[in-house]
């Protein structure tokens, strides 16, 4: 049942603010990428709300979505413990809550925008989702098992798996994290997700959220904690989810990098002479979006745009200005977003094999008539 979402808002710090709190267009549905396995995204000319209701927040599967029976279900910490734990469903609510508003990027999204195309879900600019998240922080659960010396990394594992061909090994959907990562007060096991149970498609009964990373870290449907001594390195860690560092060598994804969405207009809408408003969001994983600039001449010149609404550590942030037309015809808007770091969204992403972190800077088409 749908539950009204206020109280965790409040919990969240999120007031009534006109910046993200316009009603979202209804019904809408996630747009369709793949079926089997799912993998939606959400249709970004109905986002006009800065949370994500959840027919909307876009899935990304690997595998069939499994249906969990929480009856039969358990959460199970063990490894490099001193008290390995077995927590059922109705343990984790038991323990002290954390909540979080967290906006979330599949690495892959804007794959499309890729002028020399590569495999993998070929994502518009949908993949990206904000939520709010209730859970217990993952290093809570490792205090209480007590995590033993020699710790290296914590591997996590879903419910979910390639089924497999026979006498073909069953690969579940398994990640790692590094034992500073995994300490992180903000990486939780979240059971509610913007109030209401983790649905099937997000990971029901309990996913890890790790905030300001891509989202292949949060595993869906986990059921298994293992600490390691040693690192893991498997498919989805090791083969997947890399990509090639400014030093040459292949490198882990981790925090999503500065970007920027121009979320109205839309392509091809068309304008009067007047004064419009732009909208858009802005979000990295790496700190605060700091600035978020428009150029209607190719990035020959930019201007600032407005910051506004509310400005959390994990959410996305929203953006406004006015833009005057000068002359009819047809125009590109370009958006691009710089972040706490310095990092700037570049004009041309990096072209890689994989097709990840792609952020470079969106641009909008409108004709003025
Ligand atoms: N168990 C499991 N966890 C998973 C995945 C998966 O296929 N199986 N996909 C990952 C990827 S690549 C992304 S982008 C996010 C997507 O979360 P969402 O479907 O709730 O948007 O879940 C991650 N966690
Ligand atoms: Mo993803």
């Amino acid at each position: 049942m749908a539950r009204c979402a206020c109280a965790a808002a409040e919990a969240a710090g999120i007031t009534k603010d006109p910046w993200h709190t316009q009603p979202h267009l209804q019904p809408a549905t996630l747009v369709t990428i793949d079926t089997v396995p799912f993998v939606g995204e959400t249709p970004m000319e109905v986002i006009q709300n800065w949370i994500t209701p959840i027919a909307i927040y876009c899935a990304r599967n690997h595998f069939e979505t499994p249906l969990v029976d929480v009856n039969q279900w358990t959460l199970d910490v063990d490894g490099l413990v001193s008290k390995p734990l077995s927590l059922t469903y109705s343990d984790v609510p038991e323990l002290p809550q954390r909540t979080l508003v967290v906006t979330m990027e599949c690495a892959g999204n804007n794959r499309t925008d890729l002028t020399l195309p590569v495999k993998g879900s070929q994502f518009g600019d949908g993949a990206i989702s904000t939520a709010i998240w209730v859970g217990v922080s993952l290093r809570y659960v490792l205090e209480l098992a007590g995590v033993a010396d020699g710790a290296v990394e914590v591997f996590f594992e879903g419910v979910d798996s390639e089924r497999g061909a026979p006498g073909q090994p069953v690969v579940p959907y398994q990640r790692s994290l590094l034992m500073e990562a995994a300490l992180h007060p903000d990486t939780v096991l979240a059971y509610l997700m913007n109030s209401e149970e983790l649905p099937t498609d997000h990971g029901y009964p309990i996913r890890l959220v790790v905030p300001g990373w891509y989202g292949m870290a949060s595993v869906k449907w986990l059921n298994k904690i293992t600490v390691l001594d040693h690192l893991f390195e498997g498919f989805f860690q090791a083969d997947r989810y890399i990509m090639e560092n400014e030093d040459g060598g292949m490198g882990s994804l981790r925090d999503m990098v500065v970007k920027s969405l121009i979320t109205s207009p839309r392509h091809g809408q068309i304008f009067d002479v007047r004064p419009h408003q732009i909208t858009g969001l802005a979000w990295s994983g790496e700190g605060a979006v700091t600035k978020v600039e428009i150029s209607d001449d190719f990035g020959q010149n930019w201007r600032p745009a407005k910051l506004g609404g509310l400005n959390l550590q994990y959410a996305w942030q929203q953006w406004a200005t006015t833009w005057q037309p000068q002359y009819p015809g047809h125009h590109t808007l370009m958006a691009r977003a710089t972040d706490a770091s310095g990092s700037i969204q570049p004009m041309e992403t990096n072209w890689n094999e994989l097709g990840y972190a792609i952020n470079g800077a969106q641009s909008v088409c409108v004709n003025v008539e």
